[in-house]
């Protein structure tokens, strides 16, 4: 049903539009009231504006912390038009409505982007925006509510055409609205989150809709992506150069291969099958690291995910386009490579602008029947000078680079993980194994299984590193890498039996390190 507006309020932050909207209400014989700087900005366009501080009788206060809270203003929103105490009760406390809400709020992510002063943050908390949203939202059977200029075109020319606008399209503009409120307040959830290095009392899974995506991890899910603000480079906030949309099991093996080349210094390349790297490798070039990565597994590196810590150059893009992948996600590519990607037209090319920090503090979230985990990101990084060594025998240099190399791989490796790697390149990954010693012989079997694929003498387990994301309980893990030929041995220690475990390493010569921090991923 068409409800006619004749009365609108105007206070927004991002001015974008306005001016041209305003004028179109004018013209519709709607009469505008707005707050401080948009009732400014609307007199400097020409326009008739009634200040809010004349309607309320009440001044702007404290900073504008105080300027729409007023019963005249949220009579006005909420008042049901028919409801005949309602009515009553505008006429008593002279009410008049409000038919038309147009607010955006105080820039908050935008200053998050921009700062970490505590007192600007706070002071872009808006209060008083959210409180009209909600309210006009709520009210939608007779309020429209508009928080988004992309939406002043569809409202403009319902109220040109019909005088108001129909119940269908403030229904849809209250949904909006209500997202809107919700993912700001999840933003700035967040922000205390990590800015007092604990987890809110209540948090939100709010976000803004990015794209509907075909269906989840399953034909016959449902699934969309959602952003919630943060500007951190990686799959959500990639321009995708090519190819059809990305599903949903892309989307999250993208991620997994970019968070984990992200780690890496060295040119690297990750090449990702269901969020599990089958093979990883850091060379002097990208093409060398691509083709040692495909080397450790090309039966599952087959469709999967390409993962690049460089941009994209001419070679490599001549090599990744050989075989059959999935998707490329790297920070930029040359003009030269994108032509090339060209030639596999299904191939997506995802650009991010820049490598996401490891290190950076974020909420990561997880569905649990009826609620939801939420927990800091794993990003504990470990260096050299964290490594205990545990073992008679001292690890040589380049056992300790390899020790690294595998340490940050295994992060990103689902629980319980084993790594093998020799030279920066993977030589065998047993992953998501109920017990570690079947993660650990996985492993072995991969490495003797592309021994024989590739036709080399010994498997490349034969003087590997190994890395174990969390303590052996007992010393058959240990036991079956070091028959497959492992030399030295990083895991985080900490197990009841870490005396027997570490006997059994100096009984077969191993030298041993331990990390005292743990990399559980499910
Ligand atoms: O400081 S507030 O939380 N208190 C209020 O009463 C209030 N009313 C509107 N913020 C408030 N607003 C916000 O002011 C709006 O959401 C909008 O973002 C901004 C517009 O202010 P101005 O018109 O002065 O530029």
């Amino acid at each position: 049903m068409i409800r006619p507006i004749r009365r609108a309020l105007l206070s927004v932050s991002d001015k974008t539009g306005l001016a041209a909207f305003a004028a179109t209400l004018a013209a519709a014989g709607i009469e505008l009231l707005s707050t401080g700087g948009t009732a400014k900005m609307l007199r400097e366009a020409g326009l008739d504006v009634t200040d809010v501080s004349a309607v309320t009788g009440f001044p702007e206060i404290m900073d504008g912390r105080v300027k729409t809270l007023h019963p005249k203003i949220h009579g006005g929103l909420l008042a049901r038009r028919d409801n005949d105490a309602d009515l009553a009760a505008m006429k008593a406390e002279s009410i008049d409505n409000i038919d038309l809400l147009v607010v955006n709020l105080y820039p908050f992510e935008a200053t998050l982007k921009r700062t970490d002063d505590r007192s600007e943050l706070i002071e872009n908390i808006d209060i008083g925006g959210p409180a009209m949203i909600r309210a006009a939202a709520k009210n939608h059977d007779f309020v429209t509510v508009i928080c988004d200029p992309a939406d002043y075109e569809v409202a403009g020319s319902e109220i040109i055409t019909h005088g108001g606008t129909s119940l269908a399209l403030r229904q849809k503009l209250a949904m909006t609205a209500f997202a809107r409120t919700a993912a700001y307040d999840s933003a700035i959830a967040n922000w205390m989150a990590s800015d007092e290095a604990n987890l809110p009392k209540s948090a939100s899974l709010a976000g803004t809709r990015v794209n509907a995506l075909r269906y989840g991890e399953n034909p016959h899910q449902q699934a969309a992506l959602y952003s919630h603000g943060d500007d951190r480079p990686g799959v959500t906030n990639a321009r995708q150069l090519q190819g059809k949309p990305l599903s949903y099991n892309n989307i999250n093996d993208t991620n997994a291969a970019f968070e984990l080349v992200a780690e890496f210094d060295a040119p690297t390349v990750a090449i990702i099958k269901h969020a599990n790297p089958c093979g990883v490798a850091s060379a002097g070039s990208m093409t060398d690291a691509w083709q040692h990565a495909l080397a450790a597994d090309p039966v599952s590196a087959f469709g999967g995910i390409v993962a690049l810590n460089r941009p994209l150059d001419e070679a490599l893009a001549h090599a990744i386009t050989s075989i059959f992948t999935e998707v490329v996600i790297a920070p930029d590519a040359s003009d030269a490579a994108i032509a090339v990607m060209q030639a596999k037209p299904n191939l997506r090319l995802l650009l991010t602008g820049a490598m996401p920090d490891p290190a950076v503090s974020a909420p990561v979230f997880k569905s649990v029947a009826g609620g939801f985990l939420v927990q800091t990101r794993d990003n504990g990084i470990i260096t050299r000078n964290d490594l205990k060594i545990v073992t008679r025998r001292i690890p040589s240099d380049a056992e300790i680079d390899d020790m690294l190399f595998a340490w940050k791989v295994t992060k990103h490796v689902k629980s319980n993980a084993i790594v093998f790697v020799k030279d920066a390149i993977t030589a065998g990954v047993g992953a998501g194994q109920m017990s570690r010693i079947d993660s650990a012989r996985i492993a072995v079997q991969k490495a003797a299984d592309m021994a024989k694929l590739n036709g080399w003498d010994t498997p490349r387990t034969t003087g590997s590193v190994a890395a174990s994301d969390a303590f052996f309980p007992f010393a058959d893990g240990l036991e079956a890498i070091a028959k497959a030929g492992s030399t030295a041995i990083i895991q985080p220690g900490g197990s009841m039996k870490d005396d027997e475990v570490i006997a059994a390493a100096d009984e077969v010569g191993l030298a041993m390190v331990f990390t005292g921090m743990r990399h559980f991923n499910h």
